[in-house]
């Protein structure tokens, strides 16, 4: 099958730079994604954009050449409900990748099982309307019940302004809760301010409750670095991101998000990327604690 892409839709970026930040041994990007290829795993017909294609084999090379060890593979929404290209991703990754899912509150206990043998360790619930069509929340109460005893968690991904009104579902999910991109803040206003307060009140409120780090890409406004090097990379996303760091070491986890869908002005070299972290992580325990131990212990527990 033939799909047309998203008219102005960005590619991901090749040839990324190799990063001057050398990775702790053992580190985990632990937010990516892959797309088809769309000719063997079609997108979805409920999907809101048709992305480029990003294979498998190009997402382990991306791993290899900005020297992580491992990846956690999120399925994107323009795949809806259908896991096979993650599926997939994940039975050649060597061991070495491991998955969240979307499910339907119609999947079997076998199907569980199969995607549990696969590598899956968690299901996502978006609330990101321009992604996807809403899911009635006694639907995704019941997913996450049946999610529990498998020992896996919930991914949430919301925008900030969202977050009073998700505020009790959230509170009643049975799992470990990990939020995507720090609950999007709108990084123009304070760090202090009233909005990330809130983020910073429900993670001290929730000892079960992460944060993703993770897409200055996608949060600033500030930008890439200038070519001129008179300016850093997503400067105005790093007091976010570091608070989070420094306030909750044990519950950050950090992700590339590459081929990172739907930027619209700029896409990432991914070299860079990787180069923003000790920014947010200053130190090499804070560091280890990001990229190596938290992941560790969410995804592979039995490894720690
Ligand atoms: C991300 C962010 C986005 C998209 C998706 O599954 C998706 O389609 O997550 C976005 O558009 O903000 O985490 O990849």
């Amino acid at each position: 099958m033939h799909f047309e892409k998203t008219p102005g839709w960005l590619d991901w970026y090749q040839g990324p730079s190799t990063p001057r930040f050398a990775l702790p041994p053992g580190s985990v990007d632990a937010h990516c994604h892959v797309f088809g290829p769309g000719a063997r795993f079609p997108y979805a017909p409920e999907r809101k954009y048709t992305p480029c294609d990003a294979s498998r084999a190009q997402l382990f090379a991306l791993r290899d050449h900005l020297g992580f060890a491992r990846n956690v593979i999120v399925q994107a929404t323009c795949h809806g409900a259908d896991n096979s290209a993650l599926v997939d991703a994940l039975r050649n990754s060597g061991g070495r990748a491991r998955g969240v899912a979307t499910v339907r509150r119609a999947i079997g206990d076998a199907e569980l099982q199969r995607l549990h043998a696969a590598g899956v360790r968690g299901v996502r619930f978006n609330f990101v309307k321009r992604l996807v069509d809403c899911t009635p929340r006694d639907e995704l109460m019941d997913i996450a019940a049946r999610i529990a005893p498998l020992g896996w968690h919930v991914v949430v991904y919301f925008e900030a302004a969202d977050l009073p009104e998700l505020w009790d579902f959230f509170s009643a999910l049975p799992t470990t809760v990990v939020v995507d991109h720090m609950g999007r803040p709108d990084v123009t206003r304070p760090v202090e301010g009233p909005e990330f307060a809130l983020f910073e009140r429900f993670m001290r409120a929730h000892p079960n409750v992460w944060s993703k780090v993770s897409c200055p890409e996608r949060l600033s406004r500030s930008g890439p670095p200038a070519l001129d090097g008179q300016r850093a990379a997503y400067r105005d996303v790093v007091p976010f991101a570091r608070h989070l760091v420094e306030t909750f070491p044990d519950r950050v986890l950090w992700g590339t998000d590459w081929p990172h869908p739907n930027l619209k002005d700029h896409m990432p070299d991914d070299g860079l990327l990787v180069d923003f972290i000790p920014h947010i992580a200053p130190t090499l325990d804070l560091q280890r604690r990001l990229l190596v131990d938290n992941p560790m212990r969410l995804y592979w527990p039995e490894e720690v």
